[in-house]
């Protein structure tokens, strides 16, 4: 066996390629340590992270706080099952009830689990609730949505590449244009089995496509008029991501960047993963009051890691490094510049076509097509001038660094990004 740290990137790669399952093809480049906006590899070369795991770091890599909360409960109780209480998950859920605006959360460990539990919260309310006939009722989704890869949530993809040969497939969903509300109203008025309506408040691997300024105010409008459950998936755009506490209120008439929606915008079952632990540790969740979640009744739903202490108290210095350190109002600022910095450069670029976003989920449209390996490359030559990010197609890059950036460091980025663009031209 050799020794761990004789090993250069090279080797890190081919144990991968050996021995792990080919499910993934990650840029060539193997990190070793992370702090705040920053990753090194083996080798000591150091990046700045414009991924931020695909939005799971909000806070910056290894916070202090975040760590020493989940070392501290490490040492003290890590898991308990849901068979006995622990003295961590009652206050969690009372401080992320209070702090999201809801009665109740169900807590889960991964993204995919959090959009199954709404999955089967909203199908049990329609029959419960709404009077729909057993095994009748229809959750209506959007083309292009990614909301996880369990089997029921690639039953409604339309991504050839998640799906193909993995049937057979879940019924019971609907799937309509995004960013569409005649094609919601059209499904909503022609069908009295519609349950839920499950949308992203920005399809974020469809390419961070921001829908129209008052597309989720109006859909959960409609959603209102038809009793359909508004159920919206934030585990990516979640918790300050897009310059708002939540994605959904980003539209809304409330100045307030903390708030988590007003009545016209706020999901009636809340979807979040990934930043509710500062990419820590896996920590999911779903939140809706109480006449819907109290159609969830012990045996209807759980799972053995999901709340417990750990998690808990990771969770909850999460969502205090948040809003202690105004993260919000920071992607919201961040992303105002960044946009429009790199707008002066698609402005006189032959190559990239347009600058999209919001907060700091932000991505680039190359302009090549989408099977191209452009974007690929330019991510490439990215690496080699100390920035990490991941092409969403092959003309589109994502660019979604840890929301804990400074002014400073974000216009050292813009230059890196429009230096390395530059080269393409
Ligand atoms: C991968 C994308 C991001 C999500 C939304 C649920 C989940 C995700 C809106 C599931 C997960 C990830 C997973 C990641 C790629 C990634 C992704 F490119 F595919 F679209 F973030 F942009 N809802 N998104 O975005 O959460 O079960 O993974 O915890 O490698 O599959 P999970």
């Amino acid at each position: 066996m050799s020794v761990l740290k004789d090993k250069v990137s090279q080797d890190f790669i081919e144990l991968e390629e050996k021995y792990g399952a080919h499910n993934y093809h990650p840029l060539p480049v193997v990190l070793a340590r992370g702090e705040g906006v920053y990753v090194w590899d083996v080798e000591g070369n150091k990046y700045y992270d414009f991924l931020s795991a695909y939005s799971a770091v909000n806070q910056g890599h290894c916070h202090p706080k975040i760590v020493d909360a989940m070392t501290n409960q490490a040492k003290t109780l890590t898991l308990t099952s849901r068979a006995f209480h622990n003295d961590q998950l009652g206050p969690y859920e009372e401080f992320a009830t209070n702090y999201f605006n809801y009665d109740k959360l169900l807590p889960m460990n991964t993204g995919a689990e959090a959009v199954e539990t709404a999955v089967k919260i909203c199908r049990k309310w329609a029959y419960e609730k709404k009077g729909i006939s057993k095994n009748d009722a229809q959750i209506v989704v959007c083309k292009n949505n990614f909301h996880g890869r369990t089997t029921t949530i690639i039953s409604f993809s339309n991504d050839p590449v998640a799906r193909k040969n993995f049937g057979p497939y879940t019924s019971g969903f609907l799937k309509i244009a995004y960013d569409n509300l005649e094609a919601l109203e059209e499904v909503l008025e022609n069908n009295d089995n519609i349950a839920g309506f499950l949308v992203e408040p920005i399809q974020g691997e469809a390419g961070v496509y921001v829908p129209s300024e008052d597309y989720l105010i109006k859909a959960k409008a409609l959603c209102k008029k038809y009793n359909v459950l508004f159920i919206a998936d934030e585990v990516q755009t979640g918790i300050a991501r897009t310059g708002r506490l939540l994605a959904t209120c980003g539209n809304c008439s409330c100045p307030e960047k903390n708030c988590s929606g007003t009545p016209e915008v706020k999901a009636d079952i809340l979807i979040l993963g990934k930043a509710l632990s500062g990419g820590a540790y896996p920590v999911s969740a779903v939140l809706a009051n109480d006449d819907i979640m109290e159609v969830i009744r012990p045996g209807n739903h759980g799972s053995t890691f999901g709340g417990n202490p750990v998690a808990a108290a990771v969770a909850i210095a999460a969502l205090e490094v948040v809003r202690d350190e105004e993260l919000a109002e920071n992607a919201d600022q961040l992303g105002k510049l960044f946009r429009s910095e790199l707008q002066k450069y698609v402005d006189r670029s032959s190559i990239v076509q347009l600058v999209r976003g919001k907060g700091l989920l932000n991505a680039i449209v190359i302009n090549d097509d989408e099977n191209s390996d452009t974007a690929w490359n330019i991510c490439m030559a990215l690496k080699d001038n100390g920035l990490l990010a991941k092409p969403t197609h092959g003309n589109i890059i994502r660019f979604a660094p840890p929301l804990v950036m400074t002014k400073e460091e974000l216009l050292d980025c813009v230059h890196i990004i429009i230096k390395t663009l530059q080269d393409f031209e």
